[in-house]
């Protein structure tokens, strides 16, 4: 085993339980070495709500909470109330985040309360089988929408950053080593940090929205649909249509943060009394 797995990974809970080839492994790496590069084990803890992606903290032996479905950033956020020295981390599914959690996201946004949320988006409810996600492409066939998706899907990236988010950045599974960086720079940030790391997912929406289960092909499917935020700078209109911005796409120092704002109120009331 690599010496990060081996100092990282909680054995008794191996093998993963994910497909082979599944994004999730990368992104468990790459969390795994933003951890170690930051020299914060004593001080992280990991927040996983339901789905596949919601698994990634169960591997890693640090503190972990594995909670309901859409509620991670909910318990992410009492949890950094009741120790605002913690450094947190949310791993939400693009359904858990943007579908049964949305109201929850938006407003942990609007607060800029300090975590970090990764937000795994493989287009589908993968964990259930297949089923359309608030991501997943307009006119993609998954198991319940066989005849096409009507609906458009959101932009994680861009809701974040108006409901109040002050770090956005997008990265994919074919960027390991980016992703790791910005993961570091995000749980440095302090306010709300949000991660939307595109992925693939041979066994559901690899299968299912594209028809193609090789994980290797859905990558370079994922490095030719992406272009980085500073090279799309010097494209035009037309070598920029059908491309999604990847790289840090906004970062605001000022705005005021939640939970240090909250006891610096509560410590000047009790110095008044
Ligand atoms: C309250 C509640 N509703 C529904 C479910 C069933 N459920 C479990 S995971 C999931 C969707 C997972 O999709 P996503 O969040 O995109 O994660 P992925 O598996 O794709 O990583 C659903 C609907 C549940 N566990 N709890
Ligand atoms: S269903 Fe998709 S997201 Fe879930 S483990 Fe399999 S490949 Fe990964
Ligand atoms: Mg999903």
């Amino acid at each position: 085993m690599h010496p990060l797995g081996e100092k990282y990974l909680r054995k008794f809970t191996l093998p993963l339980l994910w497909c082979p080839g599944c994004g999730n492994g990368t992104i468990l790496n790459a969390t795994i070495r933003a951890i170690d590069q930051l020299d914060i084990r004593d001080k992280v803890a990991l927040v996983g709500g339901i789905g596949c992606s919601g698994w990634i903290p169960v591997y890693i032996d640090v503190d972990t909470l594995h909670v309901l479905h859409g509620r991670a950033i909910p318990f992410a956020s009492g949890l950094k109330m009741s120790d605002p020295s913690r450094k947190v981390i949310v791993f939400t599914g693009d359904g858990d985040c943007l579908g049964i959690g949305g109201n929850h996201f938006i407003h942990g946004a609007r607060r800029n309360i300090d975590i970090t949320v990764i937000m795994v988006h493989n287009q589908i409810y993968g964990m259930t089988g297949g089923q359309v996600a608030p991501t997943t492409p307009s006119h993609g066939k998954t198991k319940t929408s066989p005849y096409g998706n009507p609906e458009i899907p959101f932009d994680g990236c861009a809701l974040a950053k108006a409901a109040g988010a002050t770090f956005v950045a997008r990265w994919t599974t074919a960027h390991p080593r980016q992703l790791s960086k910005t993961i570091a720079e995000a749980i440095d940030h302090e306010g709300f940090s949000f991660i939307e790391v595109l992925t693939q997912c041979p066994t559901q929406a690899g299968r299912v929205i594209y028809g193609v289960a090789d994980p290797a092909q859905l990558l370079d499917m994922l490095k030719a649909n992406t272009i980085n935020v500073n090279a799309a700078k010097n494209k035009s209109i037309e070598e920029l249509t059908g491309k999604i911005l990847i790289g840090n796409l906004y970062h605001d120092d000022e705005r005021l943060e939640f939970a240090s704002n909250y006891y610096k109120k509560i410590s000047k009331l009790a110095a008044s009394c």
